[in-house]
């Protein structure tokens, strides 16, 4: 099914990816030469690098039509090797052509990461062998050779542009809305990529679609596995829906199953529909939702995503760091019926913001804005609330514990990729947390 035996192979990036691509095709036979544009100022990185694989940096890429494979990363864009290989398969191919236990698939704009490591969780509680990884951070080429009954994979728009075959057992497509659209050409050209995770599928394996999506609703039309939809809004039968605090599990020939909140530890109601969708997933996968659900109670918000940090002086501080666009920002502000004092702005990825400043006006009492995108952020905010500018994440904080009234939400949810201050969503909610903590303790931390 591989194939790769004295085949040369060109890895494009050294990252996490292209390193377990690279050891995983040398390791399987192949000669590999993996490169990177970057120079070298990554030798501890490197260290996981298999000795045998020959490496270029700080160099241009070498011609992609001398090798029999090429193995991008996700950050390369196709127009870079495209029209010169001969074949390209990305990781996420290579993994689905190794691994050999049923593999469930999810993709989406928002929510990804939550879901996946969520259905992880579920699958473990109900006794099954399960593993999360992929765009999570994890490179899915290590679940290879693991003794599992499931993979569960986080798969980006960049991952799908790659692969050939991939054809998950159960595929989950979460929603679709505006993001990187300064990689791919158009909304089209993005939703197109989203919905290459169901195009190898076959009549045996599942489409865990959201219904209350119309550009994901849209795709059930040419969908060849069998269609489970979920809905937060209204029933949907076969399907999953949410009634009263409960998920409804409904399977055609099946008696109902009713999984209660209650006891859900997760918060956001944006996290009520990928409870949902989780759910829905691990039913389609053959495993009782009942002894999965036990998970529920346990399983926290995951960091940077709607993360309570404090409660300080009647006042909550909430790091949503990982809100890279406005379409998960959006949904956080929505989540809120207290007055929420907006931390926003950063690298802009050209995704416009009309629609979120329209929102912002009913959620939110005054927003503090940083990075590159305030003066942009600033123009359509400025006649609907108070606006504020600040320098650095620790002056935005500052700021935004002066304006706050008890019973109010200070909310790190940014809209905006984080490059333009920090390494990335993680150094961004990180630093939102210390500054935080900082003014519990009066600065003395
Ligand atoms: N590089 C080049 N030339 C290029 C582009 C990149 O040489 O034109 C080199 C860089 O110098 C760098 C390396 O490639 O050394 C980085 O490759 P990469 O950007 O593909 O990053 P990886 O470290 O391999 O991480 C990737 C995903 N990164 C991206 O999609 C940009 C990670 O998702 C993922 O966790 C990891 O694989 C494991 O699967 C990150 C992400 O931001 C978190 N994803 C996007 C998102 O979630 O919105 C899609
Ligand atoms: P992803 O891996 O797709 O980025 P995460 O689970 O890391 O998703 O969540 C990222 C952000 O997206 C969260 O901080 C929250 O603001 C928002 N979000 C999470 N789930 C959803 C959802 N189902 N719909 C819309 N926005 C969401």
């Amino acid at each position: 099914m591989l194939g790769i035996e004295n085949q040369r192979v060109l890895v494009l990036g050294l990252g996490a990816t292209g390193r377990s691509a690279a050891n995983f095709c040398i390791a399987r036979g192949a000669s590999v030469l993996a490169a990177d544009e970057r120079a070298e100022d990554c030798s501890g990185e490197l260290e996981a690098l298999d000795p045998r694989v020959e490496r270029t940096f700080g160099q241009p890429f070498p011609d992609p039509g001398n090798f029999d494979l090429v193995v991008p990363s996700p950050g390369v864009p196709p127009e870079r090797y495209r029209e010169r290989a001969q074949r390209v398969w990305g990781d996420i191919e290579l993994a689905y052509r190794s691994i050999e236990a049923p593999i469930i698939a999810v993709t989406g704009t928002n929510g990804k990461s939550t879901t996946v490591c969520l259905i992880e969780a579920l699958l473990c509680a109900a006794g099954a062998r399960a593993r999360a990884a992929g765009n999570l951070g994890t490179p899915a080429l290590q679940l290879v050779g693991a003794p599992l009954d499931f993979a569960v994979l986080e798969i980006s728009s960049f991952q799908l542009e790659t692969v050939e075959t991939f054809r998950p057992t159960v595929a989950v497509i979460l929603n679709i809305t505006p993001d990187h659209l300064d990689r791919h050409a158009d909304f089209d050209a993005y939703t197109s990529a989203k919905a290459r995770i169901l195009a190898n599928q076959r009549a045996t394996d599942t489409a865990v679609l959201n219904f209350d999506d119309s550009t994901v609703a849209a795709l059930a039309e040419n969908a060849s596995g069998r269609v489970f939809p979920f809905r937060s809004r209204e029933p949907v039968s076969p399907g999953a829906f949410l009634d009263a605090g409960s998920v409804v599990l409904c399977k055609k020939g099946a008696e109902p199953i009713r999984i209660s909140l209650d006891a859900l530890k997760l918060t956001g109601v944006h996290n009520r529909e990928n409870v949902l969708a989780a759910l829905a997933a691990v039913y389609a996968a053959g495993v009782n939702p009942r002894s999965a659900a036990g998970a529920l109670a346990s399983f926290a918000n995951l960091p940077h995503r709607c993360e309570l940090v404090e409660q300080i002086r009647g006042v909550r501080y909430v790091n949503d760091s990982k809100a890279t666009n406005p379409g998960a920002a959006m949904r956080s502000l929505a989540g809120f019926s207290e007055n929420v004092i907006w931390i926003a702005g950063g690298r802009d990825k050209n995704l416009g913001f009309d629609e979120l400043a329209g929102l912002a006006a009913s959620h939110v009492r005054a927003a503090v804005l940083i990075g590159e995108s305030a003066p942009k952020l600033e123009a359509l905010l400025s006649r609907r609330m108070e606006v504020y500018n600040a320098a650095s994440i620790e002056e935005a904080v500052q700021r935004a514990s002066q304006l706050a009234e008890l019973g109010d939400v200070v909310l790190l949810s940014p809209a905006c990729a984080s490059q333009d201050q920090f390494r990335d969503f993680n150094e961004r909610g990180e630093r939102f947390r210390a500054a935080v903590r900082k003014l519990r303790t009066g600065g003395n931390s």
